[in-house]
């Protein structure tokens, strides 16, 4: 190929490969764990409405060291905020009129030469981290208290990354408050999430398109269980055909630890994995949840060990899955409360014509044995921020997970599935796993395709 067609080719190429997607974490490829996939300017809306509602106070977020146990996570709010994965990052925000000079910096540490050696080399302070996160300025992370000292020093509210007051004993934050005490000891400490947690309720599109990787991931996993399940399969390997699932479609960590429990562990709600081997009559209730570019899945499903329900867990079955379904119908966008889904399930499982014998031998109704709530919010924390009490606005995203426990008969049934409340309703945003029983037995008798 001559220089002038191979430059054609170029130019060609550049008409026909799309745009880079903008990312927090410019020096990385797409599909590394660092990638956000969010659009820059997502992160400085964040920042400016979260600049507003702080009014003449400041906030100073630290984020947590790189550890020696696993791979490193960032902080969910200086990730909301910035998009930056790496560790030690640290942002503030000031008002108008602040010494500072700037609505925003960026700390970070200075990494590269022989630090890359022992590990990734994460966004440096300069030119092209302000670049790469739309932050001006971006500096060392070693000068940023000499820098802020005046910020501090003027500002009668400082937002931290919590806990605060009592609960920050012992903790991180706690470094954070003496320090800020010392240059300003009148200032008000407040935890940042009183004006965050709200925000982060309501997920962007590109959150949204991270939550959808996520559920895509989970299910990969599941249908992992789903193969590996059978009797005298251990719980911990059927955990191991689940990571399995999940790396292969990019999740580089879990949202939670794996829950398979299996028979009496079925019963119990947050049974992690253990050795305990399975038997045929059996179900194992499987709740699991990958995180892909910091936001989990959450799913649960049920399977019978041998791979088929008996009539009477098939009546428990059905009834949990109903009770899902009239949920996530029931959800009316500017109306429904997480609080209405409660009662409407609690109600649903009364009315079932079905009974079971609690611990003390009496028969009761079934909502007898809904040990938990129907929902929770779901977004970077598997039970994310904000109030439990918010009406359902488009944008918000939950978990349905109707689930009933039998101790007496062994039973142990949760269905989850999450769910993107839309200017119609509520929108799965894990559509491609089934859960109606029939299909669940198939799934179990589906072969190894990979
Ligand atoms: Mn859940």
């Amino acid at each position: 190929m001559t220089r002038r067609t191979g430059l054609l080719l170029l130019a060609a190429a550049a008409l026909i490969l799309p745009a880079p997607a903008p990312r927090a974490d410019g020096a990385r490829p797409a599909g590394d764990p660092s990638y956000s996939g969010q659009p820059l300017a997502d992160f400085a809306a964040r920042r400016a409405a979260l600049r507003k509602a702080a009014g003449d106070g400041m906030v100073l977020l630290i984020g947590s060291p790189a550890g020696e146990e696993g791979k490193y996570r960032p902080d969910s709010n200086l990730y909301y905020l910035t998009g930056v994965s790496a560790p030690s990052a640290a942002l503030v925000i000031v008002p108008p009129d602040d010494p500072l000079n700037a609505n925003a910096a960026l700390y970070l540490p200075q990494t590269g030469g022989s630090a890359t050696r022992f590990g990734e080399a994460y966004l440096s302070p300069g030119p092209d981290a302000v670049a790469a996160t739309g932050i001006d300025p971006v500096h060392r992370l070693w000068d940023m208290w000499d820098e802020i000292e005046p910020s501090i020093r003027k500002a009668p509210r400082i937002y931290i990354q919590g806990p605060v007051g009592e609960a920050a004993r012992y903790t991180a934050s706690a470094r954070t408050i003496d320090r800020i005490r010392a240059i300003n000891p009148g200032a008000e400490v407040l935890d940042v999430g009183r004006l965050v947690n709200a925000m982060r309720l309501k997920k962007s599109p590109a959150e949204l398109d991270a939550l959808r990787a996520a559920g895509a991931a989970t299910i990969e996993g599941m249908e992992g269980a789903a193969r590996s399940i059978r009797p005298d399969a251990v719980e911990l390997a059927v955990e191991g055909e689940i990571l399995a699932g999940f790396r292969r479609k990019g999740a580089a960590r879990e949202g939670f630890p794996c829950i398979v429990g299996s028979g009496p562990n079925a019963t119990i709600l947050h049974h992690t994995s253990s050795d305990r081997t399975m038997a045929a009559g059996e179900l194992v209730v499987v709740d699991i949840g990958a995180e892909v570019r910091c936001f989990s899945g959450d799913v649960t499903r049920t399977f019978p060990v041998n791979g088929k329900f008996t009539p009477r867990q098939r009546q428990v079955y059905d009834l949990v899955l109903a009770v899902q379904k009239a949920v996530s119908e029931a959800v009316v966008p500017g109306k429904t409360t997480l609080g209405d889904l409660n009662t409407l399930a609690r109600r649903l499982f009364r009315e079932s014509p079905l009974r079971a014998k609690g611990d003390d031998g009496t028969v009761r109704t079934m909502d007898a044995f809904f040990a938990h709530s129907i929902s929770h919010w779901l977004g970077m924390e598997v039970h994310d921020v904000g109030s439990m009490g918010a009406t359902l606005e488009p944008g918000m995203v939950l978990t349905i997970e109707p689930g009933l426990y039998v101790p007496g008969e062994g039973i142990g049934i949760r269905i989850e599935d999450d769910y993107v409340v839309t200017e119609r309703g509520a929108e799965k945003l894990t559509p491609g796993l089934p859960s109606d029983a029939a299909s669940i037995e198939k799934l179990m008798r589906s072969k190894r395709t990979r």
